[in-house]
């Protein structure tokens, strides 16, 4: 019989083969299936020989950036002209599932740098920002990040109070902001904040310009090998050509976040994937009464179950990926998956570490790390119950938020 700590060593080689239970694979095109490919490479190769490490550590591995720039996961929706890398929604999707699948706190890098930096630059910026910032951010030569929640304004951006006055010459941008993801390494920051009016513009603030600070959080049980930190704006001279000219309004970010939303309905996947595939080569390789695990009905009846749903989770983020592709798909349709996907992964990594059973608290299988990480995935983005009172505003017409 295979000792336990053999076990653990031939596990930590990463074995991971997909779930396609209902040949979900013919829905996508030759290329889809290619890129997806070159990704779970890349992260066999770069992340999971480390990601426990570095989680353990509370490290974000700087030098990923990158090598995410090289693999071209920054931006895959981005047109190539300003160097991201003209894809669908269906291929973008599938990166952010194959890089959750090795971490969220990586995927959250990239969705951050593609959906959160780069949309709202390439969507509102002006041609010479798109220069600019684009293939640096594509590349990795560049970090960005996006602040858009404050100390008191988290599911309720619009009552922010970060703003700007009209100094002539310049804008005076004051305020903090809160919970940012890529904050302490990032050289730029799309920052939401008020003018003298009230209405709220992007500006892009720079590493280095005078009063702007980005402290870092710590001691977060999850996400750990993603930074995080906050944005502090104290009489920051930000030039004029920096603001976001073609946009303002809520709008502008909530657009942001439908584009980072519909990343995570897909990265969730990946990170119920992962939990999945380690319970059922665990529940076949570990013996108690004598029999592998996987032989008892109960066991059976957890694989069975997370089978079930990732399958449901693959197929509705497959439809709204073409809904996205046909620009039909609304924020509430986003909503939805992402709230799905987000809770069946954590019910998978919580069913998961029971099949587990004490290895599943260590370090030694990527349970515990996932299970951790998705307690931030289902709060950030849109918490769990913001994400249903959009539907409930969808069915009924009324809002309930306030
Ligand atoms: P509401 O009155 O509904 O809307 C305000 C204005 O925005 C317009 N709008 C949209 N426009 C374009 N696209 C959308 N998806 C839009 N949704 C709304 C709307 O028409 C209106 O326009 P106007 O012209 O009338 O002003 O706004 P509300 O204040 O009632 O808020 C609604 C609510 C609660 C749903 C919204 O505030 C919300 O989604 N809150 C959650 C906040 C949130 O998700 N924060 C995320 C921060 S970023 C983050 O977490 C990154 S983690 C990244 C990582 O590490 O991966
Ligand atoms: P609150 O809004 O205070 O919510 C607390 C609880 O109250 C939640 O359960 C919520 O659902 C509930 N609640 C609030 N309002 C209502 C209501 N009307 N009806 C019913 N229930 C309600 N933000 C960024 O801008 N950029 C980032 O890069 C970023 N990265 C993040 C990374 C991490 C690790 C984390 C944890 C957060 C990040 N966030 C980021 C912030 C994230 O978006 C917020 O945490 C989230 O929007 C919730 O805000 P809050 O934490 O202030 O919670």
């Amino acid at each position: 019989m295979e000792s336990t700590a053999t076990v653990h060593k031939s596990l930590k080689q990463d074995m991971f083969e997909g779930v396609d239970f209902y040949q979900i694979d013919d829905l996508l095109t030759e290329e889809h299936i290619l890129i997806r490919s070159s990704i779970r490479d890349f992260v066999k190769k770069e992340i999971s020989p480390y990601i426990e490490d570095w989680a353990q550590k509370a490290h974000f591995p700087y030098e990923i950036v990158k090598k995410f720039g090289d693999v071209g996961a920054f931006g895959p929706q981005i047109p190539e002209e300003y160097g991201g890398g003209g894809l669908d929604y269906i291929a973008y999707g599938l990166i952010m599932q194959e890089i959750e699948r090795g971490d969220s706190g990586m995927r959250s890098t990239a969705s951050v740098q593609g959906s959160l930096v780069m949309y709202p630059i390439y969507k509102f910026g002006s041609e010479e920002q798109r220069k600019k910032y684009l293939p640096k951010l594509a590349s990795g030569e560049m970090l960005g990040c996006f602040g858009l929640t404050e100390p008191d304004h988290g599911s309720n951006p619009s009552g922010m109070t970060t703003n700007f006055k009209d100094m002539g010459d310049h804008y005076l941008l004051n305020g903090a902001k809160m919970w940012i993801s890529n904050s302490p390494k990032a050289d730029i920051a799309v920052v939401w904040a008020k003018n003298e009016e009230g209405r709220i513009h992007g500006l892009i603030v720079e590493r280095g310009m005078e009063g702007f600070s980005t402290p870092e959080t710590h001691n977060k049980w999850s996400l750990r090998a993603s930074c995080t930190g906050e944005l502090v704006f104290d009489n920051v001279k930000v030039p004029k050509e920096n603001l976001l000219p073609n946009k303002s309004g809520l709008g502008a970010p909530l657009m942001c976040l439908d584009s980072a939303r519909y990343g995570i309905a897909w990265g969730t996947l990946g990170a119920a994937m992962d939990c999945y595939d380690s319970a059922r080569r665990y529940a076949m390789e570990r013996i108690q009464f004598d029999k592998p695990i996987a032989s008892f009905q109960l066991i059976q009846k957890k694989l069975a179950e997370m089978l079930t749903e990732i399958t449901k989770a693959q197929l509705l983020v497959w439809k709204l990926g073409k809904m996205m592709n046909e620009g039909k798909a609304t924020t509430s349709h986003i909503s939805l998956a992402k709230r799905n996907n987000v809770a069946m992964a954590l019910e998978i990594a919580r069913e998961a570490r029971q099949i587990h059973g004490g290895m599943g608290i260590t370090g030694e299988y990527p349970i515990m790390r996932h299970m951790m990480n998705l307690e931030s995935v289902v709060t950030y983005e849109g918490t769990h119950d913001i994400h249903l009172l959009i539907l409930g505003q969808e069915i009924t017409g009324i809002a309930a938020f306030k």
